[in-house]
């Protein structure tokens, strides 16, 4: 139904190395014309194969609700979000989704300005918005011990901010952008686990809980409150569905998790 579907993949693949596999599609056009009489141009060809990074992936994500992207390091999950946003273009399958998407990278970017600006990012400042969202991300008590609060100012690359600090600015940043898909990449990272645990109930479960969100995450906390989960291995679905399935279905599945 695609009046309450918000995201769907179907049977998609992608590669990084797409340029390559185009630059061999040139050669083979170019050499056409040297092509022996016979027409066999198969065998040079046949060790030119590109390794996907994401392989047959299928998936669909209602509005309002949440996914979980979770497997180990280089499984795929970070291309998975660069596919949705149009940056890794599938060789196989479709991707469907409407409307704006808010994202926020693994590391976010920190432009020379105020700590509200590098929040807003260009939009206007509504209050309640803005407070809502400095709450939820756990940044009033960074910003309380601040003489200039959130008018202080920050340098290219943030280097005067503690990584858990740029963290959480740069999802407070995509949070506060209003969107119909939210791809949050791996957004607890450099946090220690009780503000990660508030931080994901405050704002990921509450504050967000009428937006359709993708995150990145191999909490197992978070695994069981998302509505979907998707387990990538080596670019492949080791898993996608609910997560009582998931340890129905999958019982071994957390030591993908690992690394
Ligand atoms: C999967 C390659 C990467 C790795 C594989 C984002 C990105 C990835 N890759 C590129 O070549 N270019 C890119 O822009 O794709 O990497 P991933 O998608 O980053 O995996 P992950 O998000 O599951 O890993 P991690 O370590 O962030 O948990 O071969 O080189």
């Amino acid at each position: 139904n695609l009046t309450n579907t918000e995201l769907e993949l179907v049977n998609v693949t992608a590669s990084w190395d797409e340029g390559i596999g185009e630059l061999f599609e040139k050669i083979k056009q170019e050499n056409k014309a040297d092509d022996p009489p016979n027409g066999d141009t198969g065998l040079f060809f046949t060790n030119l194969y590109v390794t996907p990074v994401l392989k047959n992936i299928g998936l669909y994500l209602e509005k309002g609700k949440m996914l979980a992207v979770a497997g180990s390091t280089g499984s795929g999950k970070s291309s998975l979000l660069m596919m949705i946003l149009g940056e890794l273009v599938p060789s196989e399958g479709k991707i469907r989704h409407s409307g704006r998407i808010s994202f926020s990278p693994q590391t976010s970017w920190i432009m020379p300005g105020t700590i509200r600006d590098n929040i807003l990012f260009g939009l206007a400042y509504d209050e309640y918005r803005y407070t809502s969202v400095i709450r939820a991300c756990q940044l009033e008590e960074d910003l309380a011990l601040l003489p200039e609060k959130d008018k202080a100012p920050l340098k290219e690359g943030g280097v005067t901010l503690s990584g858990g600090q740029r963290a959480r600015i740069g999802l407070a940043r995509a949070v506060y952008k209003d969107a119909d898909l939210y791809l949050l990449d791996s957004p607890f990272t450099h946090l220690d686990i009780v503000t990660e645990k508030e931080i994901f109930e405050r704002c990921l479960c509450k504050l967000m809980s009428s937006k359709t969100r993708v995150v990145v995450t191999s909490k197992l906390d978070h695994l069981k409150r998302a509505d979907k989960v998707l387990l990538l291995h080596n670019g492949m679905c080791y898993f996608y569905g609910s997560f009582s399935d998931l340890q129905a279905q999958r019982p071994d599945f957390s030591s993908l998790l690992l690394g």
